[in-house]
């Protein structure tokens, strides 16, 4: 997958990129990621990419001219993707849009700074507003990195077979079960007896019945799409009934 990110800090995203499992899949050539400097774009002396918003009001809006010029100059006009724009007004970015994206062939990036981008742009070059949550960044640059990490470790290849992203939270679609390494134990706290036990399918379920649990107590609502085997529907009522039991 190549990812092309238009933004005015392409600095805030080069350390995230050369690091640990992103910095590997990209010197692997798993995926491409490239960087592009609105302000490289500008056509004014001052190299000017915000101004004043018509209307008034605070703050700076970042100028259609230079984002519409860098994306018409590095979008081939065969671009096969989506072009997003990071933003609290878009659809919030879940695993199930994450596992949408890394179908693409290539994505396009914009993170607006200041307050916002002239909506002129978004219109020329925006297929879609993508939010990573409901709460307001500086800037997109945060935004554009969560979505290329998000989408990285599910192109194979990317995680090694250690770090696979199958057996996880949220690909399952529950929380994650308590995870144990050495010692067996520390400060005088031990490591679950069945983990040291070598009885895998044992070990599944306990891993299983955490998970359903953990997820039952802290997000009850994702619970609602979750596939679940006689197993998992006996240990919920077991779980449900107990906690009646503790209901005063
Ligand atoms: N911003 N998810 C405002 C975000 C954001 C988010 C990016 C702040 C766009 C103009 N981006 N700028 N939440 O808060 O993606």
């Amino acid at each position: 997958m190549k990812i092309k990110v238009f933004t005015l800090f392409p600095e805030m995203l080069r350390p995230m990129l050369s690091q640990s499992i992103l910095g590997r899949a990209i010197k692997n050539g798993l995926i491409e990621v490239e960087l592009y400097n609105i302000r490289d774009y500008t056509q004014d002396r001052h190299r000017s990419t915000d101004d004043y918003p018509f209307g008034g009001g605070a703050g700076m809006v970042m100028s259609a001219q230079p984002i519409v010029d860098a994306f018409a100059a590095n979008l081939p006009a065969d671009f096969h993707g989506r072009r997003i724009y990071l933003s609290p007004r878009g659809q919030t970015l879940t695993q199930r849009v994450v596992e949408e994206l890394a179908k693409e062939e290539d994505l396009a990036l914009l993170c607006g700074h200041y307050e916002g981008v002239d909506q002129r742009a978004l219109d020329q070059v925006i297929d879609e507003e993508l939010s990573i949550g409901d709460y307001v960044l500086t800037g997109g640059e945060l935004g554009a990195l969560v979505v290329i990490d998000a989408v990285s470790r599910l192109i194979p290849g990317v995680l090694g077979s250690e770090e696979s992203s199958e057996d996880e939270s949220f690909s399952s679609g529950l929380l994650e079960y308590p995870q144990y390494t050495r010692p067996r134990e520390y400060r005088g706290l031990a490591v679950p007896d069945i983990l040291l036990s070598g009885d895998h399918a044992k070990i599944a379920r306990w891993r299983r019945d955490r998970a359903l649990e953990l997820t039952y107590e802290r997000r009850p609502e994702l619970l609602e799409n979750i596939e679940m085997d006689k197993k998992d529907r006996l240990f919920m009522k077991a779980l449900r009934e107990k906690r009646e039991g503790e209901m005063p």
